[in-house]
């Protein structure tokens, strides 16, 4: 029995393997939940595409391993083989891999284009906002209402920080920059990540194919404070996406002392109400 030991252990994994592979997708373990953007359902499909190739290899190898020493333990009375090698399975153990990982590159390269290449970019993406980070946050800049951004920073440009609104159901794009170190503006859910590197300005697009709140994180360790880089995509539709700027338009050009001119601008502590 004691001999049986590793043809067990090496069989033990692929079966681990599988299970596992089985009971993943139900216990979320690949993914943060269901990419909530078109282009990141094509990215998840070419995740579960690298974890087959990957989970036939290892299973395969692992089986043929296990079955190998499953066959040797019995063969108590015969001596030890050497052999030099096969110049046959080397070039095919070698052509094959190298096959497979052509294949992946050639495979992804249609939905790397869209994402990162700016000409193949959706038609009609327009930079809602510049987005720098800095350590520790997001600082964002929309153009006012009815505007278009601007690359460099206008008198009426409206600031906020960690909050980024975007109109949902269509392709926007943000111009990610960074003021000191690199970071990464990533949102899980839209399965966006892309470094924020000092002295570039890279445009980024997504599409939030439905309506709420989505996290915003670092990923590129930053400093002490990486960990605190938290913000939120709050993906709208275009009336209150617009009225979101209006509010911030209100909010920013409010003197604190007089009544701003939008009526409809919620500004907390200002008081509004107990000035009328
Ligand atoms: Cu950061």
């Amino acid at each position: 029995m004691v001999n049986k030991f590793w043809p067990i252990f090496f069989m033990f994994w692929p079966i681990l393997a599988i299970v596992s592979f089985v009971i993943a997708p139900s216990m979320n373990w690949w993914f943060p939940g269901p990419a909530m953007s078109p282009l990141g359902q094509q990215i998840d499909n070419l995740f579960y595409l690298i974890l087959v190739i990957v989970a036939v290899t290892f299973v395969g190898t692992h089986v043929a391993m296990g079955y190998a020493l499953w066959r040797g333990v019995d063969n108590k009375d015969q001596k030890a083989w050497f052999s030099h090698g096969s110049h046959n399975l080397e070039i095919l153990w070698s052509i094959a891999p190298a096959g497979v990982l052509m294949f992946i590159s050639l495979y992804q390269l249609d939905v790397w284009m869209e994402f990162r290449v700016k000409s193949h970019f959706p038609e009609g993406t327009t930079p809602v906002a510049e987005v720098t980070a800095r350590q520790f946050e997001w600082r964002i800049r929309y153009p006012a209402p009815g505007k278009t951004l601007m690359t460099t920073p206008q008198a009426d440009d409206l600031y906020t920080v960690n909050d980024l609104h975007v109109p949902y159901g269509r392709p926007v794009s943000i111009r990610l920059r960074s003021m000191d170190v690199q970071h990464a503006f990533f949102v899980p859910e839209l399965r966006v990540k892309q470094d924020a590197v000092p002295g570039a300005v890279i445009p980024v697009w997504f599409e939030a194919s439905e309506l709420g709140e989505y996290d915003l994180t670092c990923a590129e360790l930053c400093g002490w404070g990486h960990y605190k880089m938290r913000g939120r995509v709050f993906a709208e539709n275009e009336s209150s996406f617009e009225q979101y700027l209006e509010t911030l338009q209100a909010e920013q050009n409010f003197d604190g002392v007089t009544q701003p001119e939008y009526s409809g601008a919620q500004i907390a502590g200002y008081g509004i109400e107990d000035s009328q």
